[in-house]
């Protein structure tokens, strides 16, 4: 998680987006329009030390107006940050660390302390976020999130409600809601469509999810309308290890793509639910699962690699599951027996995909990257791989399974 690694993957981002060199892989099938760049038209320097313009992060965001940068010197910031005052496309407001150092955001346990987006084309980057009642809680369109610490908070990493347009980008998330008295209902990155106006267009790429109560990533909405729920978002590039559910897209999840990710399911917190799985749909239709490594081990008789409880269907293309003999697994509703001696006859999915183990370096050391011997390495479709990778590395003419593209 650094700068230079983000840079890395814009840069290579912007280069297949012209016209000029060929790559590998066809562009994202969806982006947000969430603002990549600050405007820096005029920049406010916050320092605790009284060497800036201002000695708290909230007096500079309430002094900032469209195409302001706020950078923040290191310190440890006890404050509920809320942005009010909109950018605009061209101009955003940026609240990022100041160049060097690792600002902390302590927001503190109480009812709605977080960092809250009340404000549109905002841009938060390269903050260690911690012990707050939520990490960050999205209220309106347009945002960036990015290169963010996001973890031990009380309540969710990242709340994003009835939002389009928001992109989660290079953060690692991590451990939020185990102080929670339910840590189930915690997630990594929450899409929930509370208001149920339907939610388009969120992009969480190259991210770490790891060892939270509930999901990785949760969708839901509560209620029946045909608008709500998520359509067109994009899930790629993402590490997910050892969350109760990897993965778990219910109640109008219908429509989106979910490429390159690795997931790790081998642990977990014990928390206030038995059962656990990788990856699981209810009530979501017409999603694209392709090209990403599911590495399961039970840690439980109720651990499940994969877990849908609605007929709708998904199409699942390009993917490597690793998972043991016996393995239980729901599939309709129904409890099955053997994952890997089921899987395809039942669902039909994965005609061009593996049952193998992807051949970490070294699971032990949790190092997912793909060993030289990985059946993974070149079996995804370059039509649809992304053109980087979680390390901001550039795929290959023959772009491999997982977050990882490897390299000799
Ligand atoms: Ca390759």
């Amino acid at each position: 998680m650094n700068n230079a690694r983000l840079a890395r993957y814009h840069a290579l981002w912007i280069a297949c987006s012209s016209a000029v060199l060929q790559c590998a892989a066809a562009p994202a099938p969806y982006v947000a329009d969430a603002p990549l760049q600050p405007a820096d038209l005029r920049k406010l320097v916050v320092a605790q030390d009284g060497s800036g313009d201002h000695t708290t992060i909230q007096t500079a965001v309430d002094a900032a107006g469209p195409g302001d940068t706020i950078l923040v010197k290191d310190g440890s910031y006890a404050e509920r940050v809320v942005f009010r005052t909109d950018g605009t496309a061209a101009q955003p407001i940026a609240l990022a660390r100041y160049p060097g150092h690792r600002p902390k955001i302590r927001p503190g346990t109480g009812s709605g302390r977080r960092v809250e987006f009340n404000a549109e084309w905002i841009i938060l980057d390269g903050f260690d976020i911690a012990g707050g009642y939520d990490g960050c809680k999205v209220y309106k369109d347009h945002v960036t999130i990015r290169n963010c610490h996001i973890h031990d908070n009380h309540g969710q990493g990242i709340l994003l409600v009835s939002v389009n347009d928001v992109l989660i980008e290079n953060n690692v998330i991590e451990r939020n809601g185990l102080t929670n008295k339910s840590p189930m209902h915690i997630h990594g990155v929450y899409l929930s469509d509370f208001f149920e106006r339907g939610m388009r267009r969120i992009t969480i790429r190259a991210n770490i999810f790891r060892g939270h109560g509930g999901g990785g990533i949760h969708h839901w909405n509560k209620g029946k309308k045909k608008e709500a729920g998520a359509r067109e978002c994009l899930i790629e590039n993402n590490l997910f290890e050892n969350n109760v559910w990897e993965l778990i897209l219910w109640s109008g999840f219908n429509g989106n793509v979910i490429r390159n990710n690795t997931l790790v399911h081998v642990a977990r917190p014990e928390t206030n639910i038995d059962e656990d799985y990788a990856i699981g749909f209810n009530g979501s239709s017409g999603n694209v699962v392709r090209n990403n490594v599911i590495y399961f081990r039970p840690s439980r008789g109720t651990s499940r690699p994969f877990d849908t409880r609605s007929k709708h269907d998904q199409i699942f293309e390009n993917n490597l599951w690793s998972v043991p003999p016996n393995s239980p697994w729901r599939w309709q509703r129904k409890l099955m027996n053997d994952f890997a001696g089921e899987y395809r006859a039942t669902t039909g999915y994965d005609a061009n995909g593996l049952l193998a183990d992807p051949k970490f370096v070294n699971v032990a050391a949790k190092d997912y990257h793909l060993a030289a011997d990985s059946p993974a390495i070149g079996r995804a479709d370059p039509a649809h791989a992304p053109e980087g990778d979680l390390a901001g590395r550039l795929r290959d003419s023959r772009p491999d399974l997982g977050a990882y593209e490897y390299a000799p």
